[in-house]
């Protein structure tokens, strides 16, 4: 079935992506937005946009209900959830389904098996796949049954979430006596956050980095692998820094396919259609363990795209429309080195406390090899109702050192005015010789790297500051004495650019 419309049920750079997708593709879109969100980017990406309720995300972009309705109502045939939201929700990818639409993504039943983190170990430990050593099975475990599990195990030792993922309601465990305690705190979590207090038991895998495998798998059963990204580099379980290839695979070419065949395994041990991720760890030996799998599209998907030179998002809709691959695993390199920064807004000097209100200025970095992926601009709000990245920045060369080099060119050209961003976490961090080194696991960030050094040399300058306010209020009268060409369409520029700045179309 070739779509006519598609429903983007999404805000964001990532909602702005796949509406150019679609418009790539000759499909029309169809945006939602809540109160807050009236005057964004994806709003004014899309051909037509329907309110969809106040700010919070659960009156709003979580409403299922909602969604179907405005996507019936504009007559789209297709649904694309991006990520978070509920990009990975079973129930919704059904409810599509019963309602006659197209979810741009995996089915309910795949969802659902990677969505319960146990069954879905069980499942990949059938399958032949590696998992962690840990607790066995689906079934729900009592305290008592942990306990006895804990001491065949050893220490240390992870209590983690079945209903979790992504480090929530996730517990360290060094000894015994430490057990029952972080039992009931894992389950009070989990409880709160997923309404399941299940959890299981990992043997905790030291000095591990953090890898995962891209896959895409087509409604035909063709199943291929586009590698690896290297994802270590985080701070409290919320990624940073993301490359691919990995250092740490680099050109072992033979340690990535195996990689890559367990990530298509994994996706063919579910029935797995459309783009999947197959987060692993790597220890020091080059052993590795399946983790779990994101049934969605990742936020770091971009990278991938750079080395292999393949659109995700447009593979994503072309296999929901029943396409099969146009090419198979022979026909996919690496090629080069890609590198994206998580521009975030908030303050790396103030333990990354996040930082809101208007964005007065966006000067976003161009050039060779640089690619800004946002929903930001300038005058734009950054409110707390939602995550806080301004905007994803990815950077490509020919070699990890030229992307190196690129991304700090970049992060210097990169103004953002308004708010704080963590892009002196990024400078400091491009700076650093272990991570230019490549020596580094999940750990980095907050236990060897620190802002410090770069902190003490923030003094204020109040004379400096006068000066250079002087020359930017210049700068800005001379900009605007520049006009820009026409498009040759007969509308103004200037009637257009007041258009947009008014009406947000
Ligand atoms: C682990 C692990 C070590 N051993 N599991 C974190 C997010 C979730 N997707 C899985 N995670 C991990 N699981 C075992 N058996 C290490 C991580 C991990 C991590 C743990 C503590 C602090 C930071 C971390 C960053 C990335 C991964």
């Amino acid at each position: 079935m070739t779509f006519s419309k598609v429903l983007v049920a999404n805000r964001g750079e990532i909602a702005v992506r796949v509406l150019r997708a679609c418009r790539e593709l000759g499909v029309e879109t169809v945006a939602v937005y809540s109160d807050v969100d009236r005057k964004s980017l994806h709003v004014r990406f899309a051909d037509e946009a329907y309110p969809i309720g106040p700010a919070p995300s659960a009156q709003s972009y979580l409403r299922m209900d909602t969604l179907i309705e405005v996507a019936k109502k504009s007559g789209a045939q297709a649904v694309h959830p991006g990520y978070g939201f509920l990009s990975e929700n079973a129930d919704f990818a059904q409810m599509c389904a019963e309602e006659g639409l197209v979810f741009i993504g995996p089915s309910p039943d795949a969802i659902r098996r990677m969505g319960d983190k146990g069954v879905a170990r069980a499942t990949m430990k059938a399958a032949g796949v590696s998992v962690v050593p840990g607790t066995e099975g689906e079934h729900q475990l009592r305290d008592e049954q942990l306990l006895a599990e804990a001491e065949k195990i050893g220490f240390p030792l992870l209590i983690k979430a079945t209903a979790g993922g992504g480090g929530k309601g996730m517990r360290t465990v060094s000894a015994m006596e430490e057990m029952p305690s972080a039992i009931q705190s894992a389950r009070r979590e989990s409880k709160a956050a997923f309404g399941d207090d299940n959890v299981y038991l990992e043997k905790m895998i030291e000095k591990a980095r953090h890898i995962e495998i891209q896959v895409l798998a087509d409604q035909h059963g063709n199943v291929i692998h586009l590698g690896e990204r290297e994802c270590s580099i985080q701070r409290r379980h919320q990624k940073l820094l993301e490359e691919a290839p990995s250092v740490f695979v680099m050109d072992d070419e033979a340690f990535r396919q195996r990689m890559g065949a367990v990530g298509v395994l994994a996706a063919k041990a579910v029935g797995y259609v459309n783009a999947g991720t197959v987060e692993c760890l790597v220890d020091e030996n080059k052993n590795f363990y399946f983790l779990e799998m994101n049934t969605r599209l990742q936020v770091e998907h971009p990278v991938t795209e750079l080395v292999t030179g393949v659109d995700i998002v447009f593979q994503q809709i072309r296999i929901a429309q029943g396409y099969p691959l146009p090419f198979g695993q022979e026909d996919i390199r690496m090629r080069g080195w890609a590198i994206e920064c998580r521009i975030n807004a908030e303050d790396p000097f103030n333990q990354f406390f996040p930082s809101t209100g208007v964005v007065s200025e966006h000067d976003v970095p161009t050039g060779p090899g640089v690619r800004v992926d946002t929903g930001v601009f300038g005058g734009c709000t950054i409110t707390p109702h939602y995550d806080p990245m301004i905007s994803k920045l990815i950077c490509y060369g020919e070699t990890r050192d030229q992307a190196v080099r690129r991304m700090r060119r970049a992060l210097a050209e990169y103004h953002i005015l308004g708010v704080a961003s963590n892009i002196p976490f990024h400078q400091t961090l491009l700076q650093d010789a272990r991570f230019l080194a490549g020596d580094f696991d999940t750990r980095f960030v907050e236990n060897q790297f620190s802002m410090e050094s770069v902190a003490g040399d923030l003094e204020t300058h109040p004379e400096i500051a006068a000066i250079l306010a002087t020359l930017v209020a210049h700068q800005e009268t001379e900009r605007s004495a520049h006009i820009e060409r026409d498009c040759g369409d007969g509308t103004s520029n200037w009637k257009r650019k007041g258009r947009w700045k008014q009406m947000g179309r």
